[in-house]
């Protein structure tokens, strides 16, 4: 075996010398975690404000969690789809009771379920709409992130994601996000097969559509017979203080697009949820993937959505979030840096204005880091603050401590 990395030094040029630059991580290297807090190899300890972006709801390494992975995997790990398994068919029912809709198709990455998608939505559109082949759009909104497939970046309106990585897929509008008029007249257009949307823009920096929006894009689906997919990757599974994002507004997307805390980070899993009218448009050899749906990816699903529950986990992200956003306002008021803070539940972000010399909010999560807790920026100004959603009440103000004791300082 590899001998054990014992500084963050080591660790830190073996991946500049070994690995992609697809990253620019912030430089901590992390060796251990538990429920909120992680340790890096020198046994420094953090709190993890990102939860590997919104994947951690239920904490680092739930005993739950490594129980039902440690006993699948050494019971039954992997059959292939060619084959049934005794942990599927139990997974899929769990989850068509938990949220409510007829079918499951079980995947890997988010990317993935949202690629599910876009084919359920086309050949919805074709089969069951009468859309000419391969004349179907999908209706999409600016500043989207659905994954990093060329598929998916072919609708994307960030630089970043999509450039050099041409040619690109066809069969997109993009409209601006939280615009009713630009979107049902979007949805006139009777080769529309779907609206493809996050209930929350997680990349994009916390953005919140107004109130109202996704149930008149729900509304506005009905009339003009367009599916409404949602990207429930990021938001789901408790993140904004619902199970899922949706139900603030009692949103029903048809397809319903889940990923992350599905497995409470512990194993990729992802899946896209409907109802028999259009799950069913889907014909065997169609779809697929080696791994979805595997005996582990069932096993901790299922664990990883009991916890939720068990420890009332919705509940309290949104009491924690009430009173992580009210410390970041107080907080507002004290600092000129803070210029702004949005969320729902445990899903927040703030907005740093760069210093006169420079520093930006990139250089607040290195003090963060340094002052013991870990987030990370997007978009050069925003500070996004997600921590599993089993944070207490004194962890939130410990960490809200660490933030005000940070920024007074910038
Ligand atoms: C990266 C972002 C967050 C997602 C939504 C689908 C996916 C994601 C709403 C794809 C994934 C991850 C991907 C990761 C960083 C992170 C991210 F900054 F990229 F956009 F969270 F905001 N839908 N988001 O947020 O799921 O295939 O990754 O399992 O690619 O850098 P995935």
């Amino acid at each position: 075996m590899l001998n054990t990395i014992t500084h963050s030094e080591e660790a830190i040029a073996l991946e500049e010398q070994y690995g992609a630059h697809n990253y620019h991580p912030l430089p901590v290297v992390l060796s251990k975690g538990e429920g909120v807090y992680v340790w890096d190899v020198e046994g420094k300890k953090y709190f993890d404000f990102l939860s590997a972006y919104s994947a951690i709801n239920q904490g680092h390494c739930h005993p739950k969690l490594v129980e039902a992975i440690t006993n699948q995997a050494k019971t039954l790990a992997l059959t292939s789809r060619a084959f049934y398994n005794d942990k599927l068919g139990k997974c899929e029912k769990y989850m068509s009771e938990y949220f409510g809709y007829q079918k499951v198709l079980m995947m890997n990455s988010g990317a993935e379920a949202n690629e599910t998608a876009i084919k359920l939505a086309r050949k919805w559109g074709y089969t069951k709409k009468g859309i000419p082949t391969n004349e179907a759009i999908i209706v999409a909104v600016e500043r989207n992130f659905h994954g990093r497939t060329t598929g998916i970046i072919s609708a994307s309106t960030d630089s970043d994601s999509r450039n050099n990585f041409g040619p690109f897929m066809p069969g997109y509008q993009i409209i601006p996000y939280d615009d009713v008029a630009a979107l049902e007249q979007a949805l006139q257009n009777p080769n529309v097969c779907g609206f493809w949307v996050e209930p929350i823009q997680g990349e994009a920096g916390v953005y919140m559509p107004a109130d109202g929006y996704l149930k008149t894009a729900e509304t506005l689906c009905k009339k003009y017979n367009v599916l409404l997919m949602m990207d429930e990757v990021q938001t789901g599974i408790g993140r904004t203080g619902k199970l899922l994002a949706s139900n603030h507004e009692n949103v029903r997307p048809d397809l319903l697009i889940l990923g992350k805390a599905l497995s409470g980070g512990m194993y990729p899993v992802s899946a896209v949820l409907a109802d028999d009218e259009i799950m069913l448009v889907l014909k065997p050899g169609e779809h697929g993937s080696t791994f979805g749906g595997n005996p582990i990816a069932a096993a901790v699903a299922m664990a990883a959505l009991a916890i939720i529950k068990e420890e009332n986990l919705i509940e309290n992200a949104r009491l924690m979030g009430e009173i992580f956003r009210s410390r970041m306002q107080q907080l507002k008021e004290k600092s000129h840096h803070v210029t702004l803070v949005r969320g729902k539940g445990l899903l927040n972000a703030i907005v740093i204005k760069p210093t006169n010399d420079g520093r930006t909010a990139w250089d607040v999560c290195v003090a963060l880091k340094n002052n013991g807790l870990l987030a990370k920026p997007t978009h050069g100004d925003i500070i996004r603050f997600a921590p599993p959603l089993i944070i207490t009440e004194a962890q939130i103000h410990a960490c809200c401590d660490i933030i005000e004791k940070t920024i007074l300082e910038f």
